[in-house]
This record gives structure tokens, sequence and C-alpha cells, in this order.
């Protein structure tokens, strides 16, 4: 098996070639969650604030920062400040879909400057090799160490197209970018299945559409439970609604926390036992 899901997540930062992967892992464990909170609020207030108050159990941020209705230097600013005083890392959840050349203006550029401040962001295949390869030429042009792409490989939404020979060129395209691409957002772990897989590749599973109270919405959202994804090789689990809309947002996300942390430890474990 050429996965490394069997292996905790300090080993794995003390093999991985990639120091954004390194820095993440760490902060899973020092932390000790694998949540990522995907904070689809609409005002830099609300999204400041969610951030503030959930900060310390998670580890990652993720962001849609084209629906903050007020989007500006304070948005960017406050969320860069309270990744450093919560120690988690921000991903903007942009899903690049373009020819390479647009992709790297919409990176680098425009009124977003996403590259600026979001550490992780995400691109489908779907335009061909090229997309990925205008964000790891943008990455490594771009003078800062820690930025990836995932590259999602699969969808959660009811009748996805992204499956079987997409799913599977999304792995063979990362594997040639291993300077930028960390790996997936998948609904499971993709790469130890593939022939071409290698003993040593160690592929990051971001794991979307986790809910504790529901198995969907009335739009396609299609749910899974922390425990299923993460005994399907899922690494980190990204909660948006399950948590920021609960009643109670500070209690949810202790129960995510602890819900994937021990199916963590089930899964590290029983590999090691
Ligand atoms: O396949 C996917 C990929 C993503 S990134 N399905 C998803 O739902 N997402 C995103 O995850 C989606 O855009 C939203 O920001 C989040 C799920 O939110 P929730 O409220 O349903 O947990």
């Amino acid at each position: 098996m050429a996965s490394q899901s069997h292996l905790s997540y300090s080993q794995r930062a003390q093999k991985h070639p990639h120091p954004l992967v390194r820095r993440l892992f760490e902060i899973a464990e020092r932390k000790k969650t694998n949540v990522v909170l995907s904070a689809d609020l609409t005002t830099t207030r609300d999204l400041l604030a969610i951030a503030d108050s959930l900060g310390p159990h998670i580890a990652v941020l993720k962001t849609h920062i084209d629906i903050v209705s007020d989007f500006g230097p304070a948005t960017v600013e406050g969320l860069a400040q309270l990744a450093q005083r919560h120690d988690f890392l921000l991903f903007e959840d942009r899903k690049f879909v373009d020819i390479g050349n647009t992709v790297q203006k919409q990176y680098r550029g425009g009124a977003l400057r996403i590259h600026e401040w979001a550490h992780i962001v995400n691109a489908t295949i779907l335009p061909g090799e090229g997309i990925i390869q205008a964000l790891d030429q943008s990455i490594r042009d771009g003078g800062i160490s820690e930025r990836g792409i995932l590259i999602l490989a699969e969808m959660t939404s009811k009748g996805s197209l992204a499956v079987g020979e997409y799913t599977r060129i999304s792995v063979e395209i990362a594997r040639k970018y291993p300077q930028s691409v960390l790996g997936f957002v998948s609904t499971t772990e993709l790469s130890s299945h593939s022939p071409s897989a290698t003993r040593d590749e160690d592929f990051v599973v971001f794991t979307t559409g986790v809910n504790m109270s529901s198995k969907g919405d009335a739009l396609g959202q299609q749910y899974q439970t922390p425990t299923t994804a993460m005994a399907g090789g899922s690494d980190f689990l990204i909660a948006g609604r399950g948590i920021y809309a609960a009643a109670d947002p500070v209690s949810a996300v202790q129960e995510y926390q602890k819900a994937g942390w021990e199916a963590y430890e089930r899964r590290v474990g029983s590999a090691s036992g």
C-alpha cells in the first residue's frame, strides 16, 4: 500500500518533502485536531468572529472569499492575524477552472490577491493539465514557500461528474507537481489504488461533506460522518454548516474535533498494533 494514512501526523511530518504539509501535520498534532472549518459566512465581521471563537479547535480555516459582501483589506488582515494567533492555515476554496493564463491572473492579482494570504487553494483538472502547470509556476515563482494546491478529484454533490477517469487523471497529474500539489479534495483516499503509486508518496486527503447530524441538503449536498471519512483514508475533515450553523458552534466544533481525532487514533493505532 502506497498510502501513508496508517502513520501518525508527526511521522508523516518528519518525512514529508513539502514545507507546507509538514507545517499542517505539525499543527494537527500540536492542537489534536483534523478539523477544517468551512467558514461560509458572508460578512467580514461574522467571518472573523467565527474564526476567532473556533480557531483554537481547527487546523485549517476554509474560505469562499468571494461571498464576503464587504470584502477588503480588513478581511484579509483579520484572517491573517487570527491564523497566526490560533495557529491554523488558510485555504481559499476558489475551485479554479480555466486556462492557465487566466488562472494565474485570478490567483496572483485581481481584487482578491489570493496568493498573498491563502496557504492553500484548490483547482479542478477539467481544463487539462495546463491549469495545474500554471498554478505550480505561480507558486514556484511567487517567492513564498508555504503555498500549495489541492486537486478537486471528486465532489460530494449528487450526480457529480468528477468520477472515474477524471478522478484517476487527477491523481496522475498530482504526481507530476510535487513542489506545489499537496493532495486532493476527495471523499476517500485515492492514490494507493493506482497501479503507478510509489511506495513513499504521501498525498494529503481533505474530505468535504462531513456532518454529524444530517445526511444532506435540499440542493444535492451529500454528507458522511467524521468516522466514515477517517476510516476511508481522509486526513482532514471539512465541515461547514454542521459547525457554524449549530446552536452552539463552540460545542459543535469540539464534538467534531473529538470524533475526528478518535477516528484518526483508531486508524493509526490499529495499523501499528
Ligand atoms: O465536493 C465538494 C467540494 C467542496 S470544496 N463539496 C463541497 O461541499 N465543498 C465545499 O465544502 C462547499 O463549497 C462548502 O464550502 C463546503 C461544505 O459545506 P457544508 O456546509 O455542506 O458542510
